[in-house]
């Protein structure tokens, strides 16, 4: 077995910084031998990424600017990346965004403003960016994405965003249903509680980690490398028979009952 990803290209979206689980994705992608194309939000971002990008050793990665909720965008990035490198081999969607007061408190007081975000940067984005994606896999691909327990039970105070992880899981079963035809697979990794630049500010934080640390089967958190592996995995030959489905990287908490 060939573990090397010479030669094969991989879109790396949702680097925010050298926390960002997309950069855990993208660091063991490289040491694989991935060539790598960045997306990010905007140009506020641009140089922070380029900088953290210019660390790995011998990649000579592509960047592009791309808001997810922006459909012209997504099909912009896409035809661009499609003209500058012509066959793509797999993407990881690594975004997620919510409306902070809509990470306290109940779920019940959500506004529809705060839902419709929600769903729109964290789910909608998903077939947006697979349909755009997809296309340039002509050799067969890998779409990952990255979920969380809050989507499959109550979360406390992850509230709106539980809903559109559910929404998330959901839409990357029907796309690797309709994508399989065509050789794609798509499947999410459901990673244990991560100290980012997402969760910073997040009350209770702490307690989260805490409790995973005395409660997990392994009774320790996981790392943004460990979740950059099992993307390796996903994002590889090596889970050709797998689509469709969930991993948990969560140091076994999700079986507790
Ligand atoms: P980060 O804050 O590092 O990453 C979140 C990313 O989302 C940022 O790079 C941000 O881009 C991007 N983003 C937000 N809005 C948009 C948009 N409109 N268009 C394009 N990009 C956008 O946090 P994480 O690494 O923690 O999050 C990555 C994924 O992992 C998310 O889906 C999250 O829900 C999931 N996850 C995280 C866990 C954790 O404990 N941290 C646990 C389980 C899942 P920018 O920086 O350019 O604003
Ligand atoms: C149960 C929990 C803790 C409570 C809920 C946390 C939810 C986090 C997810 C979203 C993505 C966080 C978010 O949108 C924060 C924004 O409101 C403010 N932050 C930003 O704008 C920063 C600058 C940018 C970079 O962030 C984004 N997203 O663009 C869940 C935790 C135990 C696990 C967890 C943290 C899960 C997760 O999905 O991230």
């Amino acid at each position: 077995m060939n573990f090397s990803l010479e030669g094969r290209t991989y879109v790396v979206m949702g680097v925010a910084n050298k926390r960002s689980i997309a950069w855990g994705v993208a660091r063991s992608l490289h040491e694989a031998g991935a060539r790598l194309i960045f997306t990010y939000l905007n140009d506020r971002f641009e140089k922070p990424i380029k900088d953290l990008a210019a660390t790995l050793e011998g990649q000579d990665a592509l960047f592009y600017e791309c808001d997810v909720t922006n459909d012209q965008a997504v099909s912009d990035t896409f035809a661009q990346i499609k003209e500058d490198v012509g066959t793509i081999h797999g993407l990881a969607h690594c975004i997620a965004f919510a409306n902070k007061e809509d990470l306290q408190g109940e779920f019940v007081d959500t506004s529809r403003d705060g839902f419709l975000l929600a769903h729109n940067i964290s789910a909608y984005s998903l077939v947006a960016v697979s349909k755009a994606a997809a296309p340039l896999m002509t050799d067969g691909g890998s779409i990952v994405t990255l979920t969380y327990l809050g989507g499959e039970r109550v979360v406390k105070n992850y509230n709106v965003m539980g809903v559109a992880k559910a929404s998330l899981d959901a839409s990357m079963k029907y796309l690797a249903n309709d994508l399989g035809k065509h050789g794609v697979r798509v499947n999410a990794i459901s990673a244990g509680p991560i100290r980012t630049l997402s969760a910073k500010g997040i009350g209770d934080f702490n307690s989260v980690l805490k409790k995973i640390e005395e409660e997990a089967p392994l009774r320790r958190t996981i790392t943004q490398e460990e979740v950059g592996d099992s993307a390796y995995y996903l994002l590889s030959n090596l889970s050709r028979g797998v689509t469709g489905e969930i991993i948990h990287v969560d140091a076994g908490y999700n079986i507790l009952g």
